[in-house]
């Protein structure tokens, strides 16, 4: 009797051993770990009330570099570079920006798939309603109360989504006054759905004069914070100091921009600067966002502009900023060939396309996934001008699902009378081949529903006038 109870015992606790060691192979989650944020006596916390610092990278104005908005590499930051939190930067009034154009159909579109694929990663999300050029807040103000109304209704039961409504103020239209007048309208547009998400609101001065907030700080409502932004090898101790003492002060403030370059965004990079801003940070528990992951050619981007790839890494792929940002956020740098992150790669998908095609449309039926679909294109010349002896033509086509059944992947040819060179593209992959242009979907925009459109736009320099002279589309 004695001896079986002694052997039952013995499975129990090698059956508890093998749970422990499960448990602690599976790491928990940021938000797993911390679940929702606030923010109380001037510091951000986690759902225990402990300290929380939030570790971000910001993404690139998202009409312009939608690729890396993919669940690889959000997991790739999380895993290989200690990031906890991603910031969706929405330019408003910038070329394709959400009040200047750009499709705000296909905008909204990307900051939910953000949202979804930090939200499965267990990541905290910011949306920021990246103001710059539109120095006043207010300019846009009627579709910004729109904008985060519908927003935060949205992701009203997500605890990891946080709000930033207004990027950078600047210029006399970016007082503390009319900020405060802004903020007077999105917080409550936002906190009439959404009682408790974190709100981020932007200082003067591109998010610099923290010390005009601390002076009249905005009142009533719970989980406000103020952002403030550096670039280090512009911005030095004088800027510390002033950080320092609205902390000091008990001011809640998120770093949710900075880089190690100079506040162009480019030129020179300071690694030492960078260092002592990163020591200030660490020293008060301040959270930080770092600016920016893409691939562009600036040295504030974290990536090479030769690495095209849009998730799992590796050291080769890093710029000065990529590699000494991971070594500020992990202590360590990113070492070897090790790609990290699920097989998901995000930047479209390869399926086939079929069927003859015929200029501006191509026609089909049924609704399995590999026949033809009916998809329309119209192509649109919507702008043209000459800058150092070149033309540039801005195009913008228009993809419409004409069918009962869903489009599930779709191409478009277009072919221009002219030699070029595409020098700028957004919302679609592109390959050209002498005057042939392809044109792939990203992951967001692959499928299209039964009435549904998605806007995808190109600029070509050419030497001579330009104009297309075929266009094909083609739906699965
Ligand atoms: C920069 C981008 C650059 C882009 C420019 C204008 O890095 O590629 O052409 O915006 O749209 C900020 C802004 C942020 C800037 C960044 C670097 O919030 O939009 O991005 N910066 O200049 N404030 C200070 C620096």
């Amino acid at each position: 009797m004695r001896k079986k109870r002694r052997m039952l015992l013995f499975v129990f606790l090698i059956l508890m051993g093998i749970l422990g060691m499960y448990q602690s192979a599976k790491a928990a989650t940021p938000y797993e770990a911390n679940g929702r944020l606030s923010v109380s006596k001037g510091k951000v916390v986690n759902a225990k009330g402990e300290a929380f610092v939030i570790k971000g990278v910001s993404t690139h104005g998202l009409s312009w570099y939608p690729e890396y908005v993919n669940k690889q590499a959000f997991q790739t930051l999380r895993d290989n570079w200690g990031v906890n939190t991603i910031r969706l930067a929405m330019y408003t009034a910038e070329y394709g920006g959400y009040c200047t154009g750009g499709s705000q159909e296909n905008l909204k579109k990307l900051i939910d798939q953000g949202v979804s694929y930090a939200t499965d990663l267990g990541m905290y999300v910011i949306i920021d309603w990246h103001i710059l050029s539109d120095g006043n807040p207010l300019t846009y103000q009627a579709q910004a109360n729109r904008f985060f109304q519908e927003t935060a209704k949205k992701y009203a039961g997500y605890g990891n989504v946080m709000y930033e409504i207004c990027n950078e103020p600047n210029g006399s239209g970016g007082s503390w006054k009319n900020i405060k007048s802004y903020a007077g309208t999105v917080i409550p547009a936002i906190r009439g759905v959404n009682s408790n998400a974190i709100i981020i609101v932007g200082t003067p001065t591109w998010s610099q004069d923290v010390d005009k907030a601390l002076a009249d700080p905005i009142t009533g409502y719970g989980n406000i914070a103020y952002a403030f932004h550096f670039y280090a090898a512009t911005h030095k101790s004088d800027m510390r100091n002033k950080l320092e003492n609205a902390v000091k002060k008990g001011l809640p403030v998120v770093v949710t921009e900075f880089g190690i370059s100079e506040a162009s965004g480019n030129g020179t990079v300071d690694t030492a600067e960078g260092n002592r801003w990163i020591t200030l940070l660490n020293q008060y528990g301040i959270g930080r966002v770092c600016w920016n992951l893409s691939n562009k050619n600036e040295t504030c981007a974290l990536l090479k502009s030769s690495c095209k790839t849009t998730g799992g890494w590796t050291a080769s792929d890093l710029t000065a900023s990529g590699s000494w940002l991971i070594q500020a956020y992990t202590g360590k740098a990113l070492t070897g060939n090790t790609p990290s992150g699920g097989s998901t790669s995000g930047s479209g998908t390869t399926g086939s396309t079929s069927g003859s095609s015929t200029t501006g449309s191509t026609s089909g039926s049924g609704s399995s996934t590999s026949e033809k679909k009916v998809v329309k294109v119209s192509p649109k010349k919507v702008a043209v001008w000459k800058s150092g002896g070149k033309y540039y033509s801005q195009y913008k086509l228009v993809l419409k699902n004409k069918g009962a059944g869903t489009v599930n992947n779709w191409k478009i040819i277009v072919k221009l009378k002219q030699s070029y060179v595409v020098s700028d593209k957004w919302c679609g992959r592109m390959k050209r081949v002498d005057k042939t242009l392809t044109i792939r979907p990203y992951e967001w925009n692959r499928v299209i529903s039964p009435n549904g459109t998605t806007e995808i736009g190109f600029i070509v320099r050419s030497s001579r006038p330009q104009r297309i002279t075929t266009v094909l589309a083609k739906g699965v």
